[in-house]
């Protein structure tokens, strides 16, 4: 039985700025702001975030460093430290993966996360919020915002509400109260040139907006964007997770009918996770050299045990019987409980003539 649709937007707090306090905490609770200097003159650059303490004083992204030192001349100013940001990045990514069906990373702090399958209703989409928000601060120190909606369009603006630190769930019921006063330009794809026709219309909210027919909306701007604008004001988008290839693992993750260390259950449950796991390798023409048997226990802690290869391999058996042999192996050295658990295949290749186990 399949649930409605549900989709997570998760972002992080204060990204760039957030990662330097947690590499160096004696700064948390003062104004930090992260530079990204051209190198022309000392200060001669932008400003590519700030912690919250910093907005304060109006010092945010895309300003010049120069103003931002008028604006707080005692707030710490700190370069850019992109390797930091990335391997924090790829960290939290991958907690995410492990969360969801299917995830679609937007930019460096943020994704959206299909877990539809994971989850049958909303109200158990929020205790899964709170268990990623949990487990992002626990692994990684840091908080992130996360929306909770039923599309892509919603939960964006969703993770944004309630900010930082925020969880805010939008039921299909409640998308319409959600959307009706927020400002046109919440809507992602609602850029400076449509907010300026839409507001010469006398159209300010999200609310004003869906009250314009679809007729109306059309003639003011061509079928495409009229018929896209009305259903994005009603809350309504069907886009799908665009996954990007070569995000280097697959993993399906599913929860148990009980909480159990009974290996033939859990055997049973890692067939049919190898089984899909296998299908979308297929689909992507790719063989894998590692893979992962991942565990979350009745303490909500997940925790892996991977296995890398030799060589590159494709098939099914190969899935079921590594994951067969690192779950017997977790449970023997970790006497838990598990309430969920997956498979994950990870360090991807196309699959060019490679080996599969057949060719031993
Ligand atoms: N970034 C940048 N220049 C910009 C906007 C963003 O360099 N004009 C970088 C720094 C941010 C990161 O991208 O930390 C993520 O961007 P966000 O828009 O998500 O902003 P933050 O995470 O910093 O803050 P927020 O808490 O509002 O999400
Ligand atoms: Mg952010
Ligand atoms: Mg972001």
């Amino acid at each position: 039985m399949r649930g409605p649709r549900i989709i997570i937007h998760m972002d992080m707090d204060y990204f760039f700025a957030q990662c330097e306090e947690k590499e160096n905490p004696a700064i948390k609770g003062k104004p930090v702001v992260i530079c990204v200097y051209s190198g022309r003159s000392e200060d001669s650059g932008a400003v590519s975030t700030s912690n919250y303490e910093a907005r304060k004083f109006g010092i945010k992204a895309g300003i010049p460093i120069s103003m931002a030192k008028k604006l707080n001349p005692g707030a710490v100013f700190l370069p850019v430290n992109m390797e930091l940001y990335r391997s924090v990045s790829l960290e939290i990514m991958g907690i995410l993966r492990g969360y969801c069906d299917a995830i679609e990373q937007k930019s460096i702090d943020e994704a959206f996360c299909d877990i539809s399958g994971q989850v049958t209703d909303f109200d158990e989409a929020r205790m899964y919020g709170i268990m990623i928000k949990k487990e992002i601060l626990e692994k990684v120190g840091l908080t992130c915002s996360i929306g909770v909606a039923p599309n892509k369009l919603v939960a964006k603006i969703a993770s944004d509400f309630q900010k930082p630190d925020g969880l805010t769930l939008v039921k299909p019921d409640d998308v319409l109260d959600f959307l009706t006063p927020l400002k046109i330009t919440d809507l992602l794809g609602v850029g400076k040139k449509t907010e300026q026709r839409l507001n010469e219309m006398n159209i300010r909210t999200i609310g004003d907006m869906s009250s314009l027919s679809m007729d109306a909306m059309i003639r003011e701007f061509g079928k495409a964007k009229g018929e896209w604008l009305k259903l994005a004001s009603q809350g309504i988008d069907d886009s799908p997770l665009e996954e990007h290839e070569g995000t280097g693992q697959i993993g399906r993750i599913a929860t148990l009918k009980e909480d159990t260390d009974d290996l033939s259950i859990i055997n049973e449950m890692i067939n049919n996770l190898s089984e899909d796991v296998h299908r979308k390798l297929t689909e992507r023409k790719m063989s894998f050299r590692s893979i992962a048997f991942v565990a979350i226990a009745t303490d909500f802690k997940t925790r892996a045990k991977s296995h890398t290869l030799a060589v590159p391999v494709k098939d099914l058996d190969t899935i079921k019987n590594n994951a067969h042999e690192l779950a017997k192996q977790f449970l023997a050295e970790n006497p838990v409980r598990l309430r969920r658990i997956g498979v994950r295949v990870a360090n991807l290749t196309e699959e060019k003539g490679q080996m599969t186990l057949g060719d031993f």
